[in-house]
């Protein structure tokens, strides 16, 4: 635990890494709240501290996962708006930012939905995959303007973010056909769109979301079925207009097979039995239709035209003013 960090802080970021909090919109937004809430509570005495105690709770939450660009992208938008001479000011800024953030964030996804809908046709069918808060918006601006959509919706092993997805989608009316992630091909003949998030885009358009997206989009592509991806522009990833790549958090074995199951699958045999288990992975360009975003509908290729518009040369870790 860092010095001048908040418990409350401390428990979002386990939070985060412990996916209780989950998907990268909405860890963006639970740092944004836990950046404010270490700003409101600060125990700091002064300026100086209180500046050092905002820096160490950005740490902290950005070494919980490696992935989701949002997450960092966040945690600079507001110790950016960290302004003020004194204690109170400081406060204030940092507040006022954090709270813009939010509400920026919620707005982007509303535009971007209403953006998104325009690709669905009444009657269509998507498939999705994990669960994306922005792919869902697509799905719920449609319906707002009447249309009928229907899903089938992958369960996404391990961690089956697709009960959330097809209980979202069943709040809201849509007919739900929940499917293994090893039918998706099978299912493929009658879907319209591929319908999913992403954590992070790099700046030659290349998706990276939930592990077997990049199946999915290779199968959906020789099957003719449209690849849309919906990322608010907080997904674009700055480190990739200068040559970086996105790394891709390796989770615990116990997530594929518990300490039961591995013991079974051992058996009498000493050597150690090697798990894997990747989160995410990467959907080339080529395999991808369109990312719809808040600033509107881009072809994978030239949405580093938009990410010079947003960031300029400038990155850094967060915490580097
Ligand atoms: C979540 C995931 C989601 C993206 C987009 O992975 O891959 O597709 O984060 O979600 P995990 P959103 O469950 O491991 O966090 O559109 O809500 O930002």
């Amino acid at each position: 635990d860092r010095v001048g960090v908040l418990p409350a802080v401390e428990s979002t970021a386990t939070d985060i890494a412990e996916m209780r909090i989950r998907g990268a919109a909405t860890i963006a937004d639970a740092a944004a709240e836990a950046l404010a809430t270490q700003a409101h509570q600060t125990q700091a005495e002064g300026p100086e501290a209180f500046r050092e105690d905002l820096r160490a709770a950005a740490q902290t939450l950005y070494e919980t996962r490696p992935t989701a660009v949002s997450l960092p992208n966040a945690l600079r938008y507001v110790l950016r708006g960290m302004t003020g001479e004194t204690l109170a000011e400081l406060q204030a800024s940092t507040i006022a930012r954090a709270e813009e953030f939010q509400r920026d964030l919620a707005q982007a996804q509303t535009k971007l939905g209403e953006i998104g809908a325009n690709r669905l046709r009444d009657g269509d069918v998507v498939m999705t995959h994990c669960h994306s808060t922005d792919a869902l918006a697509c799905v719920e601006a449609a319906l707002e303007d009447g249309k009928e959509i229907e899903a089938i919706v992958k369960e996404t092993r391990p961690r089956k973010q697709g009960h959330i997805a097809a209980r979202q989608l069943r709040e809201w009316g849509v007919p739900v056909t929940l499917i293994v992630d090893n039918a998706a091909r099978r299912y493929l003949d009658r879907t319209d769109h591929v319908l999913v998030g992403a954590d992070s885009i790099a700046a030659d358009g290349s998706v990276v979301n939930k592990i077997g997206t990049s199946g999915l989009a290779v199968t959906a592509r020789e099957r003719g079925v449209a690849v849309m991806v919906a990322a608010q522009t907080i997904k674009l990833h700055p480190d990739t207009m200068t040559g970086h790549t996105v790394e891709i958090e390796m989770r615990d074995e116990t997530e594929v097979v518990s300490k039961a199951e591995r013991a079974e699958i051992a058996g009498d045999i000493d050597e150690e039995l090697r798990v894997e288990n990747p989160a995410f992975d990467v959907t080339p360009p080529r395999h991808v239709d369109a990312i719809v975003t808040e600033r509107g509908q881009f072809p994978p290729e030239s949405i580093v035209v938009l990410m010079r518009e947003l960031f300029g040369g400038s990155t850094g870790e967060p915490w580097e003013p």
